[in-house]
Order: C-alpha cells, then sequence, then structure tokens
C-alpha cells in the first residue's frame, strides 16, 4: 500500500487513538494515551495533522498553570515532528452540565457557561493556528418533543454562533467555523440532523460566510443518506470547510471504523469527487483529510496504530484506485454513453427564455417521447467498471 506523507494532508482527532474504548455496556480495553505519544506517533505514520477537543488535551477542571503546562507539552511535540493542528472543537457533551445540551440548554446558566467554555478554545485555537473551528452540537436535542422548544432552541444556537462569529471579527482570527451535523446519538434526536438541515441554518445567521460544514460519513449513513451526494452539495454551496471521515454499516449505531470500512463503493465515489471533481479533473477540496473514528474495543495499542494506518492506506488506494478509473478509455466511454457530462450542458441555449422555449416545436410538439424513453442509460456498465476498478480486476 501507498505510503502517506505530510502532503496528503491526513489529520486525526486526539480523541480517535486516544479512546479507551468504554462503551454503554463496557468498560475501557486499553489504557489511557498521552497526547504527545499520539502526536509521535501519527507523526511516525505520515500524518500531517492532530486535532482535539479543549478536554483531549487539558483534563476538565483543572487549574490555569496546570492548563499552560499541558499546553506547552503538547506545543513542543509539535514543534518537534512538524505536526500541524489545523482544526480544535470543543466538548460541550461529556461533563453532567451538558445533558440537556450547551448552547441549547433550557438552563440559561448552562448555556453562558458553555460560550464561555467555547470562547476560551476559539482563543486556544487561533494561537495553535487553527483555521478551522468545528462544532458538533452532540447533546443539542432531546428524548421527549414536549420538553424542548425547537424554535426556541434554534433561536439559541444561532445567538451562540452568531457571538462567536463576531467574536472571530472583532479578534482578526483567521478561523473559520464548520457544524457537524448528526441525526441522533447521544440525544434521542440531535438538532441539525443533516448536512440539509446544517445549511439551512446557516442561511439563517449574522454571518453565514464565516460558518460551514464538518460532514462525516457515518452520521449522513445512520440517517440512510447518500455521504458523497452531501458533500457534493456542500461544495456546491461553497460549504465544506472541513469533513470527518471514517466508516458505518447502515442506519444503526454510530460505528466509526475505519474510513472504507463500511460503504467501500462510496467512499469510492467520495474520493473521486475530492480529489477528481473539479472543473480541470483535479481536486474539488484543499482542507485536511481528517479521521473521526473509534480503534474498535477488540484492538489493543498496536491494533491502534495499525487501524490509524489503515485509514490512510485505504484513502490513498481509493485515491490510486479512482484515478485509475478516470485514467481508462472504456470508462470514458461508458461515461459518454450515459450522458455523464452532458448534465453540465445548460438546459436553455446561451440567450434562451420561456418565449423561445415555447416556440422551439422540437422541444415538445415534435418531440418523439417514445422513442426518446426506449434509450437507455448504461448506468450498471459504468458502475460495473467502477467496480473493477475499485477490486484492482483493471
Ligand atoms: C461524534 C463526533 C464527534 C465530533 C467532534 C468534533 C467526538 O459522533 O463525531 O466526535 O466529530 O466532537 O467536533
Ligand atoms: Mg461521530
Ligand atoms: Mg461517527
Ligand atoms: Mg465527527
Amino acid at each position: 500500500a501507498p505510503r502517506p506523507t505530510p502532503a496528503d494532508k491526513f489529520s486525526f482527532g486526539l480523541w480517535t487513538v486516544g479512546w479507551q474504548a468504554r462503551d454503554p455496556f463496557g468498560e475501557a480495553t486499553r489504557p489511557e494515551l498521552d497526547p504527545v505519544e499520539a502526536v509521535n506517533r501519527l507523526a511516525e505514520l505520515g500524518a500531517y495533522g492532530i486535532t482535539f477537543h479543549d478536554d483531549d488535551l487539558v483534563p476538565f477542571g483543572v487549574d490555569a498553570a496546570t492548563r499552560d503546562q499541558h499546553i506547552a507539552r503538547f506545543r513542543k511535540a509539535l514543534d518537534e515532528t512538524g505536526l500541524v493542528v489545523p482544526m480544535v472543537t470543543t466538548n460541550l457533551f461529556n461533563h453532567p452540565v451538558f445533558k440537556d445540551g450547551g448552547f441549547t440548554s433550557n438552563d440559561r446558566e448552562v448555556r453562558r457557561y458553555a460560550l464561555r467554555k467555547v470562547l476560551r478554545n476559539v482563543d486556544l485555537a487561533a494561537e495553535l493556528g487553527a483555521s478551522t473551528f468545528v462544532m458538533w452540537g452532540g447533546r443539542e436535542g432531546s428524548e421527549y418533543d414536549v420538553a424542548k422548544d425547537v424554535r426556541a432552541a434554534l433561536d439559541r444556537y444561532r445567538e451562540a454562533v452568531d457571538l462567536l462569529t463576531q467574536y472571530v471579527i472583532d479578534k482578526g482570527y483567521n478561523l473559520r467555523f464548520a457544524l457537524e451535523p448528526k441525526p441522533n446519538e447521544p440525544r434521542g434526536d440531535i438538532l441539525l440532523p443533516t448536512v440539509g438541515h446544517a445549511l439551512a441554518f446557516i442561511s439563517q445567521l449574522a454571518h453565514p460566510e464565516l460558518v460551514g460544514l464538518n460532514p462525516e460519513v457515518g452520521h449522513e449513513q445512520m440517517a440512510g443518506l447518500n455521504y458523497a451526494h452531501g458533500i457534493a452539495q456542500a461544495l456546491w454551496q461553497g460549504k465544506l470547510f472541513h469533513l470527518d471521515l471514517n466508516g458505518q454499516r447502515g442506519v444503526k449505531y454510530d460505528q466509526d471504523l475505519v474510513f472504507g470500512h463500511g460503504d467501500l463503493l462510496n467512499a469510492f465515489a467520495l474520493v473521486d469527487l475530492l480529489e477528481n471533481g473539479g472543473p480541470d479533473g483535479g481536486p474539488t477540496y484543499d482542507g485536511p483529510r481528517h479521521f473521526d473514528y473509534k480503534p474498535s474495543r477488540t484492538e489493543d495499542m498496536a491494533g491502534v496504530w495499525a487501524s490509524a494506518a489503515a485509514n490512510m492506506s485505504t484513502y490513498l488506494l481509493l485515491k490510486e484506485r479512482a484515478a485509475a478509473f478516470r485514467a481508462d478509455p472504456e470508462v470514458a466511454e461508458a461515461l459518454a454513453v450515459s450522458k455523464v457530462a452532458e448534465l453540465s450542458t445548460p438546459t436553455l441555449s446561451p440567450g434562451e427564455g420561456y418565449d423561445e422555449l415555447l416556440a422551439d416545436r422540437s422541444a415538445f410538439e415534435e418531440f418523439d417521447v417514445d422513442a426518446v424513453a426506449a434509450r437507455g442509460f448504461g448506468f450498471v456498465r459504468l458502475n460495473q467498471l467502477a467496480v473493477e476498478h475499485l477490486l484492482g480486476a483493471r
């Protein structure tokens, strides 16, 4: 398999390799991981970046001097390895105080505390040179419809994001926010459950230009949605600020498998879109390829590092396979038969409006509906070519 280098821009959450594998039914199966060790090991494996929640790096509730020490050790490891921090995020879900949410808790005191916790971490993000601040509102939601006024909750969500964007503008930070949708877990229903809901929410903000998305593979798939389609719409709207790559097998609990260990064909389409979807056949996204996965509970520490490497290796293999797919003349011919490029031709001719369309007899009166309806698109053959490339059979 190809060896990753920092030029590939792979990054990992500290909470991913650091996950001790506690789940609702069982204790941890692995020891704690020192953030400095995570930096060193990820750098050795060829990663370029590391990301974290405030509480991953600095234990919740420690005094200011202890906080500074934790940050200083981490910075030293970054300087020694060259690993960067492209993204930072805040934990507003672990502590019991956030049991009804952070920005949208029914309890106003909790909302004010949540904002202070985020502002503090926004300062740290800017200090470490991050350009993206992710916000996953995991506890923003409810189990009981009568217990949450969703319209008021969205007012409070907007109030929070508007305050944060104003803060970043006033401080002159080079930082944009990325909302991470998820349909459920840990709440019964989470606010901003899908890419589409989050995009609609952004349109209501004071500074929509500073707010985009961090879509996660598994989260969209938990809602039964097509992740590659979600990413395509985020790109189309100029809102793909960051992304969380992992694997999920169907509509069930959040699995956080290694990238590609879920819907491999959709992962192929995704990598093809990210790497080859540009107008010139180049990339559509130049940000970090960020993995938000959990090394399975069955793995020991060797298994943790093997799984981290597996994420990068799968991405690079898919990138290789997608390039081969694009270079295959038979694929080019199948794409033409399927009229895939024809969708880029506007439906109206230059200068044409509804008057000209209404006057065009070939579009309606003389249009041979039966003949056109009889044509096939050849999509199955095209998809089989993708499968054959994916399997290394071409
Ligand atoms: C949960 C998640 C989160 C977010 C993280 C970044 C713990 O399903 O995906 O990971 O990605 O909070 O904001
Ligand atoms: Mg997740
Ligand atoms: Mg997940
Ligand atoms: Mg995530």
